[in-house]
């Protein structure tokens, strides 16, 4: 009994510690991606999203929504860059807690209508990385973005007041 314990915890122990260190670049070059666009992850691994300049997140959707934050899903919340700020960039991290496909997005106005999508373990077949992109392209409005905006402040005139239109 005493054996096969000490024989399991011999044999786990390094696994439970073999988790990988992810990175992720938000935004860089001033450009509306995530770098890379996805990742594959363990149960356990970290991702560390680091935030260049604009104002961006890293925020949980879904696949068949791309644009749309899910309820209690992870949020890094808004982070700031101004445009001569260069390094010492602000980052998030989030711990894997579940092998399923994970999908985000960035809420800025009008930056997920233009692809700003993130994934970990999206699917090689069905649910695809490029499928959700190209969902994600599919909500930016025909008429372009100032139509948009207007029907949006239209709609939530609250939201059109919030401080994450100051700096896109
Ligand atoms: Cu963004």
């Amino acid at each position: 009994m005493i054996f096969s314990a000490i024989f399991t915890l011999l044999f786990t122990l390094p696994l439970a510690f073999a988790w990988t260190h992810h990175h992720v670049e938000v935004g860089p070059n001033s450009q509306l991606v995530y770098d890379p666009e996805y990742i594959t992850a363990d149960i356990g691994d970290k991702v560390t999203f680091r935030f260049h300049q604009k104002n961006h997140t890293v925020t949980q959707s879904s696949f068949q929504t791309p644009c749309t934050q899910i309820f209690d899903g992870f949020n890094s919340g808004f982070n700031p860059v101004g445009p001569d700020v260069y390094d010492n960039f602000p980052t998030v991290t989030l711990t894997v807690l579940v092998d399923t496909p994970l999908w985000f997005h960035c809420e800025q106005t009008g930056h997920c209508p233009q692809g700003m999508v993130f994934a970990i373990n999206p699917p090689a077949s069905g649910n695809t990385f490029d499928k959700f992109k190209a969902a994600a392209l599919a909500t930016a409005a025909p008429t372009g973005g100032s139509h948009a905006r207007a029907e949006m402040a239209r709609r939530f005139p609250r939201a059109s007041l919030a401080p994450k239109d100051l700096a896109q």
